[in-house]
């Protein structure tokens, strides 16, 4: 028999500057762009539960944000305080909370920063995993002064679906003979993968729950979704067999920004290139990988059109310098007519690494 839990940090950027500066103890917070009275550009990477009684959420814009904000405060209600991310801290703390886990579990599987997945099979039952579970919970209080949810069930999929039920600082436990009638009543976006474009087209076949999914045959399913239909088909029955592995658990490292204003000025976009690319390399040593083969860059220009590239190396890249050079390489046919004909003006670049190289890879 297999336990699987799942824990994913509650309002986690937001937690961690909560944790770290006192004054903004029991405040609205956001981290996210500089909101700038409004007229700031961007978007609200994660708001604490104080914040989203006011309706702030991930990906909001930070202007709606702001005006959700001053609606409040003209309720003589606190504010949001507006905060730009640190990573640095973010990630520091998550490399944290990943050896207090691994001090109570062998196997566990990071899914993001402030996720992952643990296989509690040792436990040999769903009374002892829930025990395990609080332990970790109240390690990672005690050492960290940070809050998790967990959610325990027969395999990765219900595990990931318990956690969200109960945040923050829940525990949610959903045995095997329970997990489809706990799927049942849900909606069909619960589903790890379902967004919300295939939630729409789900729903404009009259599916909207996981037990009307259910009801759909596997053919019909692969009609509409594809190779995908298979998974998905397993998934409405709460069949779910992938492994908790540790490899491959992070494929790539990206940063993006938004600027301030829609620009064409080389030299600064330049420069900001630079500078992700010297963050970025930063965050591969946190990481402890040995370099990275891929450079990917994403342009967005005034009119939200996105164009990415990429480009592979043989050897791997070990510096900020020599990411930097490629990752120039790849934006400047997106400066002149090259790649840009219309001299349109860029809202946004991103920059990523994949093909990252662990200390073992062999050569
Ligand atoms: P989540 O676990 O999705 O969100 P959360 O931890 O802030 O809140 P919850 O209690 O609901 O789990 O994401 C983890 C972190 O990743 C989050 O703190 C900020 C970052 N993030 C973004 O930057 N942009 C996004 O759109 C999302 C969803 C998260
Ligand atoms: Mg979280």
């Amino acid at each position: 028999m297999r336990i699987i839990a799942h824990l994913d940090m509650d309002a986690f950027f937001a937690a961690v500057e909560e944790r770290d500066n006192p004054r903004l103890k029991g405040l609205p917070i956001a981290v996210g762009a500089d909101p700038r009275q409004g007229q700031g550009r961007g978007v609200v990477a994660t708001a604490n539960y104080k914040a989203r009684v006011y309706g702030l959420r991930s990906a909001l814009p930070i202007s709606q944000a702001w005006r959700l904000s001053e609606a409040a405060r003209r309720q003589a209600k606190p504010p949001v305080v507006f905060l730009t991310p640190r990573f640095d801290r973010y990630l520091e703390a998550s490399v944290k909370i990943v050896s207090v886990v691994r001090s109570h579990v062998p196997q566990i599987e990071r899914a993001g920063l402030d996720e992952m997945y643990l296989d509690l099979s040792f436990a040999g039952s769903y009374e002892s995993a829930g025990e395990v579970a609080l332990e970790i919970k109240r390690d990672i209080r005690e050492t960290e002064r940070l809050t998790a949810s967990i959610g325990i069930g027969p395999n990765k999929l219900i595990a990931k679906i318990a956690s969200d039920m109960k945040k923050p600082d829940g525990l949610t436990v959903i045995r095997e003979e329970d997990a489809e009638r706990f799927l049942e009543p849900l909606s069909v976006r619960k589903i790890p993968g379902i967004g919300p474009k295939t939630e729409i087209q789900l729903n404009r076949m009259g599916i909207r729950t996981i037990a009307q999914l259910k009801a759909v045959s596997l053919g019909r399913l692969e009609e509409i979704m594809g190779k995908w239909g298979r998974g998905l088909y397993e998934m409405a029955q709460g069949r779910d067999d992938s492994p908790v592995e540790e490899s491959g658990e992070v494929k790539s490292i990206s940063e993006q920004e938004t600027f301030l204003e829609d620009t064409l000025e080389a030299e600064f976009i330049v420069t900001r290139l630079k500078e992700m690319a010297r963050h970025l390399t930063d965050r591969l040593r946190e990481e402890e990988f040995r370099g990275f083969r891929t450079v990917g860059l994403v342009v967005r220009f005034a009119d939200f059109e996105t164009k990415s590239k990429s480009f592979t190396l043989k050897n791997p890249i070990r510096s900020a310098d020599e990411m930097f050079a490629v990752a120039l390489r790849l934006l400047l046919p997106f400066l002149d007519r090259r790649m840009n004909p219309g001299l349109k003006k860029i809202r946004l670049i991103g920059l990523r690494m994949e093909k990252l190289v662990k200390p073992d890879d062999g050569e």
